[in-house]
């Protein structure tokens, strides 16, 4: 079931009712709270869920795989632990690397017992052709995003980036981050995906839906005849009312059933906010 090439095509067996997906999560010692209200929730997977197909920027900064040979990254190793465990009850985890953790490679995955996914990837599942990606390909109207994009993808630049210690990388990251933060305030509106795009790559993989992350617009956004379903983040660190969902593929012999989750009033029942 490992492989070193990141999965195109997932196909889902027959016999599986429930795939939960997630997005932007951002994890990372700067998020605490997040990150205990994802290891809550993956414990409640366990025998409850086939498949969790996490669409990217799972973590709020990814430096090289090597960091989960130090012991310091506390969060880290923490979470790839709680995948590993869903894992081992039988739940299959698929990751696909998003802008922030596109450097999350075959160590990474070991470690989780996860798949990788390409981005996009197509998942059939109950019929179905669902393209499913990070989303940040998609906004092709941030023209600076794209070119960093293109060079970060770079093999090369990778090579070079995680030939540097660690340490360097991190520092590299952090102010990466400060960057971005700076150009997305300058910004009336966050980037959105490009519908135009996105059609394209539907036809392309023959298919007309589409589930993303990435835009922060959780919702359906309809195209004519083709859907583009797009996750929310997770942050119960920075924003006031937090914000924590999911959703839900449920496939059934003759129909796929689709639930959208908002987290917070069962992580509120079960006193994750309580001081
Ligand atoms: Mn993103």
């Amino acid at each position: 079931m490992k492989s070193e090439t990141p999965l195109h095509r997932l196909q889902a067996p027959p016999h599986w009712r429930a795939l939960a997906l997630a997005s932007d999560l951002h994890l990372g010692g700067q998020a605490p709270r997040t990150t205990d209200a994802f290891l809550r929730w993956l414990d409640t997977l366990g025998g409850r869920a086939d498949a969790l197909l996490l669409l990217g920027d799972v973590f709020d900064a990814w430096v090289g795989d090597d960091l989960l040979e130090h012991s310091r990254n506390d969060t880290e190793h923490a979470v790839c632990a709680a995948l590993a465990a869903l894992g081992a009850q039988g739940c299959m985890v698929a990751v696909q690397r998003g802008n922030r953790d596109f450097l999350l490679g075959p160590a990474f995955a070991a470690r989780c017992g996860a798949l990788l996914l390409d981005d996009p990837c197509v998942l059939e599942v109950a019929g179905q052709r669902i393209v499913l990606c990070h989303g940040d390909a998609l906004c092709i109207g941030d023209q600076a995003y794209m070119r960093w994009r293109a060079v970060c993808r770079d093999p090369d630049w990778q090579g070079q980036f995680l030939a540097q210690p660690l340490t360097q990388r991190l520092q590299q990251a952090q102010s990466a981050r400060a960057q971005s933060r700076q150009a997305q305030a300058a910004l009336e509106q966050p980037a959105d995906a490009d519908a135009d795009e996105a059609r394209r790559w539907l036809l392309a993989q023959h298919a007309s839906w589409m589930i993303h992350g990435h835009t922060h617009r959780p919702r359906e956004h309809w195209q004519g005849a083709t859907l583009r379903q797009v996750l929310g983040d997770w942050d119960l660190d920075h924003a006031a009312p937090g914000r924590a969902q999911a959703l839900w593929l449920r496939p059934g012999d003759a129909w796929l059933r689709v639930d959208r989750e908002d987290l917070m009033p069962w992580l509120q029942a079960a006193g994750e906010l309580a001081t």
